[in-house]
């Protein structure tokens, strides 16, 4: 599962922020279809149970789309119902409460918003990948201040062996832009779930990645 991380080059967010419950499954098969390489459920404010029902319903999914499918912030939820993955923010629990509740061989992301943040995030060798940003203001993430493209090359420069998936304003439109700076991977929310066609959308920002 690791190493699907390695080649890994678009990741998505189901995001209720965006994406309506019963739309989940529809729009996490599109993004599937498009050649999404990683699937997270990001439900912030929701009920727990709502949440485990709906990742219940997505983890399936993404098994038969052999995509790693990701819970943020629950790690209790992610051990429930054995997801791939659990992804954490800085104010989030610690490696070592996360690895008590998920165990040794579940992924481990970590938010990061600076290049310190994620030094002290690859210290750790049980972090199997940080998203780096926002680069660019985005509603998505609104309290959080912009860090932009100049740092994108240091940090992978500093981390050669960890995924890192800058994230945050990224569209296909500012893609070029953000690969050029020096990204491997991207993660897109609101693009993505915004698009008209989202199965086309996940596939030409694949392209931009590839
Ligand atoms: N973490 C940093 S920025 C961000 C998260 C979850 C939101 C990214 O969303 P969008 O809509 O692609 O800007
Ligand atoms: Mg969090």
């Amino acid at each position: 599962m690791r190493s699907t991380l390695f080649s890994a080059r678009l990741y998505g967010i189901l995001d209720l922020g965006y994406a309506t419950a019963e739309s989940l499954p529809s729009v996490a098969r599109q993004m599937i279809a498009g050649g999404i390489d990683v699937l997270q459920l990001r439900a912030k404010g929701c009920e727990k149970k709502d949440i485990e029902a709906w990742a219940r319903e997505l983890l399936p999914i993404c098994r038969d789309g052999g995509v790693p499918f990701i819970i943020n912030d629950h790690a209790d939820i992610a051990a429930a119902i054995a997801a791939d993955g659990i992804h954490v923010g800085q104010d989030d629990l610690s490696m070592d409460e996360v690895r008590s509740i998920v165990g040794d061989s579940m992924l481990v992301g970590r938010s990061t918003h600076s290049v310190d943040q994620a030094a002290k995030a690859a210290a750790d060798p049980r972090t199997d990948c940080i998203g780096f940003g926002p680069l660019f203001a985005t509603p998505t993430k609104p309290d959080y201040q912009p860090i932009g493209i100049r740092e994108i090359q240091a940090v992978h420069a500093a981390h050669p062996d960890l995924p890192i998936f800058c994230i945050g304003g990224i569209k296909k439109e500012n893609l070029p832009e953000v690969t050029a700076a020096g990204a491997k991977r991207a993660v897109i929310v609101s693009g993505i779930l915004q698009a008209d066609d989202i199965e086309k959308y996940v596939r030409e920002a694949k392209a931009i990645l590839q």
